[in-house]
């Protein structure tokens, strides 16, 4: 498969732009996306040992998406409000969280579900994040519900009238959702098109449905032709395109407040989940094997420095596992906390404006007890 494949509608396999030195990335930057890719790694390594010990009920998680999922946490416009970009992230946004700033302690206390975990309280499976100061909206267990809203988000951040764009994402499989198509028919309705970035991480596999069996276009981004969508496939496996072609389709669709479909085709290194036994698959192409070579290569970084970093943050990971351990667990009596909205708005008679103080909101409680 060649490196990358950029259209515009409809998709063709002939405009194909080549990982080539000239469009070297800088040292510097590689070193950083290597960097975030790792710790997200080892931490990926750490929840699975985690689960398997027996300290949290089940791992989900994106080892093999660190290439695409670390260059998109270092080229978003980070911040809360319209202004800046909207996330609509899934189960496997690991390295997206990580190489944004989010401490990878916080991934442990969800993964033992501790009362001091910031994304759900300790009530939701591991890497499901929710981060209201960054507009990351709420990871969701059942797949694609993120399609059906990210034309929300987006039809705010055009009217805000700035450089914010929403990014959706997803895998190959929930594609099947008519949340899919409800994402690529109001992102380009005529005259109205919307700043969304919609991002299908395509590992061939919906559980244990190998993708032949489940949809017949060769590429999943040939659909955006014919609602007039820009698309690109990307190979998932490789750091430096990815960052590129990630920073080409958001510009495109900062620029020309217009929708833009990004296939990555990556890999699924431990399987679907803990259901099917988090154990490592050697078949799938690892993105660290080309990148590290490629930093070996370029006397970016030496296999010592390499294998030194990731022997510290494993080290790491595991001694923050184990204070985790200590963490309270949520109370009993809080069991209904963040699970029922503590006032009826739709009910309720309308408020007198600008009388006595409004009551405190249900965002602003759940902020106060520490869940973002
Ligand atoms: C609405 C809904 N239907 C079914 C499921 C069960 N389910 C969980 S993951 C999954 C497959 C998802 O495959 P894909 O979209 O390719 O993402 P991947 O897990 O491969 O990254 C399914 C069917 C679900 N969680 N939600
Ligand atoms: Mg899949």
């Amino acid at each position: 498969m060649p490196a990358v494949t950029t259209t515009t509608a409809p998709r063709t396999d002939a405009a194909t732009a080549t990982d080539g030195e000239e469009s070297a990335l800088a040292p510097e930057l590689l070193v950083r996306l290597y960097d975030r890719m790792l710790l997200a790694r080892c931490l990926e390594e750490r929840l699975i040992r985690m689960n398997k010990q027996g300290d949290g009920f089940f791992w989900v998680g994106g080892p093999g998406e660190e290439a695409l999922n670390a260059s998109l946490g270092l080229l978003v416009h980070k911040g809360q409000g319209p202004e800046f970009d909207y996330l609509h992230l899934h189960y496997r946004s690991t390295a997206t969280l990580i190489a944004m700033g989010a401490d990878p302690t916080d991934t442990l206390r969800q993964m033992k579900n501790t009362a001091t975990d910031p994304y759900s309280g300790g009530r939701n499976f591991c890497n499901h994040y929710s981060v209201r100061r960054w507009n990351v909206a709420p990871v969701s267990s059942p797949i694609e519900v993120q399609f059906s809203m990210a034309p929300g988000t987006a039809l705010a951040n055009k009217r805000a009238g700035g450089r914010g764009i929403t990014i959706v994402q997803g895998g190959d499989a929930g594609t099947a959702e008519g949340d899919f198509s409800t994402c690529l028919i109001w992102c380009s309705l005529p005259r109205r098109e919307l700043p969304c970035l919609m991002i299908v991480a395509n590992n061939h596999w919906g559980i244990s449905t190998p993708a032949g069996d489940t949809h017949a276009e060769k590429h999943i981004a040939d659909r955006g032709a014919v609602f007039g969508i820009k698309s690109a496939v990307v190979d998932g496996n490789d750091a430096e395109t990815c960052y590129r072609e990630l920073k080409k389709a958001m510009e495109y669709v900062r620029a020309e407040r217009r929708p833009f479909l990004l296939e990555v085709m990556v890999s699924r290194l431990y399987g679907h989940t803990s259901a099917s036994g988090a154990n490592f698959v050697p078949e799938e192409l690892d993105c660290f094997v080309p990148f590290e070579k490629k930093l070996e290569e370029r006397r970016i970084m030496t296999r010592d420095e390499m294998d030194e970093l990731r022997a510290r943050y494993t080290q790491q990971l595991l001694d923050a596992s184990k204070k985790v351990r200590e963490e309270p667990q949520p109370k009993g009596e809080d069991i209904h906390r963040h699970v029922f909205a503590e006032r009826d708005a739709v009910r309720e008679p309308p408020r007198p404006a600008a009388s006595a103080p409004a009551p405190p909101s249900v965002a602003s409680k759940v902020s106060k007890n520490g869940v973002h």
